[in-house]
């Protein structure tokens, strides 16, 4: 067990769809961590990820928790369902990361302990010693862009706005109207970095090490790049 999270009890919101061979190397990382809880949101894997999120919950008792989505699958709604659900429970701090071990759960205490920098904190690949490792050019240059598009756009002024590795304070959280959030895919991520700063919150980034997926599928379509262009265009338009 890692002590650098013994002060703060988190809770750490995975969605998942198609995820069967990454969750449990996931959920096997975070529980070496002392006070890190665990809320898988399955979309209804067509590949049996939920029950095998079941078979963990048994495993870890009292730790890992599991809520079956059925209906309309999107990465925004898991997210608007599974932090309303978090938001409620007796935690510190609120955690949001990728079942395809792109986010290190080794790398999970770091975040943690930096949230006495910042309302939320961002796992950043383009802070100072942040990285990429195993993606193609191509992929780094999509990222690279649409992180100058939504800055350029938005005026958020983190370096890394697409990051889905991410710490809040639980207060953070719950002060924000996530019901009224109108993004879905994920753009939801940056709407949610950007109500926060509109209220006041404060962005802290941390550099992490970001690894390309071994296991599974990549759910990056061209709806969603389509998705991700508009939707920072809808925020300011919404606000002015
Ligand atoms: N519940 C739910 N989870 C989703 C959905 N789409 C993606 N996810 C999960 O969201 C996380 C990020 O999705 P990825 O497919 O890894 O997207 P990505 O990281 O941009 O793409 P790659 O880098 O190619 O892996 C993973 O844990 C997915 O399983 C969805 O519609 N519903
Ligand atoms: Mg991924």
């Amino acid at each position: 067990m890692t002590p650098a999270t013994a002060a703060l009890n988190a809770l750490v919101v995975v969605p998942t769809y198609n995820e069967r061979e990454n969750l449990p190397l996931l959920v096997a990382g975070l529980m070496q961590h002392a006070n890190v809880r665990l809320l898988v949101v399955d979309d209804n894997s067509p590949d049996g990820t939920g029950a095998i999120a079941d078979a963990l919950v048994n495993t870890h008792r009292g730790r890992v928790d599991v809520m079956h989505r059925t209906g309309t699958r999107g990465l925004g709604r898991s997210y608007v369902d599974g932090l309303k659900w978090a938001i409620q429970q007796q935690v510190d701090v609120i955690c949001q990361m990728d079942a395809d071990l792109s986010h290190d759960p080794a790398q999970l205490p770091r975040l943690i302990a930096a949230v006495d920098q910042g309302d939320v904190v961002i796992g950043s690949r383009y802070v100072p010693g942040g990285e990429i490792v195993n993606w193609p050019l191509r992929r780094k240059l999509l990222s690279r862009f649409a992180n100058i598009y939504v800055r350029t756009v938005t005026r958020l002024s983190a370096r890394d706005c697409t990051s889905g590795y991410r710490c809040w304070r639980r207060e953070t959280l719950a002060s924000m109207p996530l019901d009224r959030f109108i993004s879905d895919g994920y753009s939801f991520l940056v709407e949610m970095l950007y109500v926060a700063t509109r209220s006041g919150g404060r962005v802290a980034e941390v550099p992490i090490t970001f690894v390309e997926r071994r296991l599974g599928e990549s759910k990056l379509s061209r709806a969603v790049v389509f998705e991700s262009a508009i939707a920072p265009w809808r925020l300011i338009s919404r606000d002015s």
